[in-house]
């Protein structure tokens, strides 16, 4: 199948003068973040509207968990429970994201009103899942992936983590344009905390502008991840717990805007809504700072002083 023209994202996807926030509906009792608090159907769509009116732009449904060493659900399961959220979120007008790896889910999804499929393994957990893409136009989140949960954490040695990161998403990429995807329906994401050691998110953030010069939308989920827990350990050496990673989740989505990421991925909302907001209000007086140094130029014949 040849690949179709370039296409941007749908509006809805996109805004002008910041960075996106995601918001995560898990429906799991067993997520690492939020330890299964929305599980029930009823309480995962209120939690849901409850981001979106704290300002989330996209809300991203799933119904497994990726904590390193979690089982697989079954796909009956996983479907049961996030349609009903998918589509009740939906109806709500949210923009609205799955989480999945399976592209029946994906496919599922996209009929009940999901915009993106949110997909971790970026099309390797299921040979099925770039014919879904392809032929349903949907947005489609490459994340950088080595494994499922139960053995990513034996996929985890890189040569140059970033180096190594943006080729294996290059050759998810050419996979997925061979299929019939095309280019405009992606969007990169590092895969921040699978198969990555600790100390190798940090260059992953670092040198994220580099993962953005490839030229498509960047997505970072750095929300509550261990290596978090690890910066803010106490002085005995203990991880902070997930819940008091949202500070420094927040510092994250603020440094992640001002390098170019397309969207965060949260689950405390409105603090990395602030955060993109002052990223952007920053890097608008970037550019006005230049358009006054230029009106300063017309007016002192150049010397800017
Ligand atoms: N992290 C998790 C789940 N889904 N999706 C993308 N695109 N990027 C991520 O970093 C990511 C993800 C794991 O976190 P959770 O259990 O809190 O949802």
């Amino acid at each position: 199948m040849t690949p179709r023209g370039p296409a941007p994202l749908p509006d809805r996807l996109r805004a002008a003068d910041r960075t996106l926030v995601m918001g995560v509906v898990n429906v799991t009792p067993d997520s690492f973040s939020d330890g299964g608090r929305w599980y029930t159907p009823n309480a995962a769509v209120a939690h849901g509207l409850t981001m979106l009116e704290q300002g989330a732009d996209v809300l991203d449904v799933g119904g497994e968990s990726t904590r390193p060493g979690a089982r697989r659900v079954p796909v009956e399961e996983e479907l049961e429970r996030v349609l009903p959220v998918i589509e009740a979120l939906a109806q709500r007008g949210a923009a609205v994201s799955v989480d999945t790896t399976r592209a029946q889910v994906a496919a599922a999804a996209v009929e009940r009103g999901a915009v993106l499929v949110n997909d971790v393994s970026g099309g390797l957990a299921d040979d099925d899942m770039a014919e879904v893409v392809a032929r349903t136009g949907v947005a489609y989140v490459v994340m950088h992936w080595r494994g499922h949960a139960d053995v990513m954490d034996d996929h985890a040695q890189y040569d140059d983590v970033v180096a190594d990161v943006r080729r294996e998403l290059a050759d998810r990429r050419a996979a997925l344009r061979a299929a019939g995807v095309h280019d405009g329906q992606l969007v990169l994401d590092p895969g921040l905390g699978f198969a990555k050691p600790g100390a190798a998110n940090w260059p992953l953030l670092a040198r994220l502008p580099e993962l953005v010069a490839d030229g498509y939308p960047v997505l970072v989920g750095a929300s509550r991840k261990r290596f978090l827990g690890h910066l803010l350990a106490g002085s005995d050496g203990t991880p902070a717990p997930p819940l008091a990673r949202d500070h420094a989740t927040a510092a994250i989505s603020a440094l992640a805007a001002a390098n170019g990421a397309w969207c965060v991925r949260v689950h405390d909302v409105p603090a990395s809504v602030d955060a993109v907001r002052v990223a952007g209000a920053w890097q608008a007086a970037q550019g006005s700072d230049d358009e006054l140094a230029v009106d300063e130029d017309a007016r002192t014949g150049g010397t800017g002083r």
